[in-house]
């Protein structure tokens, strides 16, 4: 297949575009390195070193001698150049992964909140706009997010997108709806990824598009098959306040002696996914295409649940580290239980990769490699939920005065 990855420079997208590749199908990667600017701006960078997106793909050539062209266009202002650039490559399918991603960055300022907005609605909708104007019966896979449903499994586990609901009619009977599961986002970010599933519900039904939708829990890890080819294909990690998730995050703080920086009494209960099977996903959602006509296909990509305590206590007793609690930046409920299906890509063949498996070597060869590469004073997470929260947040979790916390 042609397959376009859009965001493909990105943490998931880079590992994504290079097994697709591996498998033989033809790759474009299309972003506008919005991600590399945002890290001169926060004045972070990836734990590993990074080469240009240029220089990755002609690594991969060299070592596998498969091409995978790059083309520079921002989703979200170039409406234009995305549609002529589809009407002319016409891909098969198109895994879009091409949004502003983490959570405490939405939540940073209005500036940061309209970014993530405009950024991620517009990167959608113009996609899907320019795909029905120019007829491209295309297969759009989509990163969504678990956060789309909250994190709350009210005693019953949370299905794969919609929820069959009974509703009372006039006559007194009971009649039954599928309804998307009620959205319930914690973050401008996450409520950007509820935006975009109501415009894939118009999308489907209005004009026929053969979309399907991934509720991916937390990525974690750095590595997969591919990557490993060449010290030069390797991938981002971000272990910063804004970009970095949990899970690197206490993988790093451990290698460098940093405390763990647990949020509140760390009881908020998450959804995982290792960087491999998140790559596999979407292999497989890539294969198993809705009909025209049919309904949004909804997955939810994760393999474990964990609650953050629990995974900062793994983490320093195999490490030997320290747990600091920390006052929550963000507005979150304290506890919570977590239960998903995901029955789906467990029947198509999925076989995760369990926590247990892979995290002493994601310390070793990766944490610990590369620490010397780590920015202490980029660790502590200061951007706040709300102004009140802000004022609780003014010290590092070695006791130091932060010297900004917005
Ligand atoms: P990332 O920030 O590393 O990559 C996103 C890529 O998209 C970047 O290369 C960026 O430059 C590009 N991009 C952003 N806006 C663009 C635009 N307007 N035009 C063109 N390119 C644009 O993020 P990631 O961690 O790889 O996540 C990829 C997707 O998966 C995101 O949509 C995210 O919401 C979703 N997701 C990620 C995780 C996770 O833990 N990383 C978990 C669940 C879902
Ligand atoms: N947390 C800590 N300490 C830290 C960092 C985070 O206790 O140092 C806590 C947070 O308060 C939160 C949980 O860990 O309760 C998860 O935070 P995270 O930053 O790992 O994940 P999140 O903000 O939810 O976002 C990440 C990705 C996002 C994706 C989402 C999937 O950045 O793109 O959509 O995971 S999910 O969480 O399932 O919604």
């Amino acid at each position: 297949m042609k397959i376009a990855v859009l965001g493909g420079d990105g943490f998931v997208g880079w590992p994504t575009s290079l097994h697709l590749s591996a498998e033989g199908h033809e790759v474009h990667i299309v972003d506008n390195l919005s991600r590399r600017w945002i890290d001169t701006e926060l004045g972070v960078q990836s734990l590993t070193p990074m080469d240009s997106i240029q220089e990755r793909t002609r690594i991969w050539h060299k070592e596998t001698g498969r091409r995978i062209r790059f083309h520079l266009i921002d989703l979200a202002r170039d409406y234009d150049v995305l549609k002529a650039w589809l009407a002319e490559h016409r891909p098969d399918a198109i895994v879009h992964f091409a949004e502003q991603r983490a959570a405490p960055y939405s939540m940073k300022s209005d500036r940061h909140k309209n970014y993530t907005v405009n950024n991620n609605v517009n990167a959608t909708h113009n996609l899907l706009n320019a795909m029905v104007e120019i007829g491209l019966d295309a297969h759009l896979v989509h990163l969504g997010t678990m956060g789309v449903y909250g994190y709350s499994s009210v005693g019953a586990a949370i299905p794969e997108g919609y929820l069959p609901v009974g509703v009372e009619t006039l006559s007194g009977e009971t009649a039954t709806q599928e309804i998307l599961y009620p959205a319930n986002p914690g973050s401008i970010y996450h409520m950007t990824k509820c935006l975009d599933q109501l415009l894939f519900q118009f999308y489907a039904k209005n004009d026929g598009l053969r979309i399907t939708d991934l509720h991916q829990g937390i990525v974690w890890g750095t590595h997969t098959r591919e990557t490993r080819l060449h010290d030069q294909l390797i991938n981002r990690f971000d272990y910063d306040g804004d970009y970095g998730t949990v899970l690197n995050r206490f993988l790093i703080q451990a290698a460098i002696g940093y405390p763990l920086t647990v949020h509140g009494t760390g009881g908020q209960t998450r959804a995982f996914i290792h960087i491999q099977d998140s790559v596999r996903c979407i292999e497989l959602a890539l294969k198993t295409a809705p009909q025209r006509g049919e309904k949004v296909k909804i997955f939810n990509q994760m393999t474990e649940t964990h609650r953050v305590r629990d995974l900062a206590e793994l983490v320093a007793g195999m490490t030997g580290g320290r747990v600091a609690y920390l006052p929550n930046p963000r507005k979150e409920a304290p506890e919570n239980d977590l239960v998903v299906r995901n029955e789906q890509f467990l029947e198509l063949g999925l076989n995760p990769t369990t926590l247990a498996e892979g995290l002493l070597a994601e310390v070793v060869d990766v944490a610990r490699k590369y620490s010397y590469r780590v920015d202490r004073s980029r660790i502590p997470s200061v951007s706040a939920w709300t102004k009140d929260i802000a004022s609780t947040i003014e010290r590092d979790p070695e006791g130091k005065r932060l010297k900004s916390v917005s």
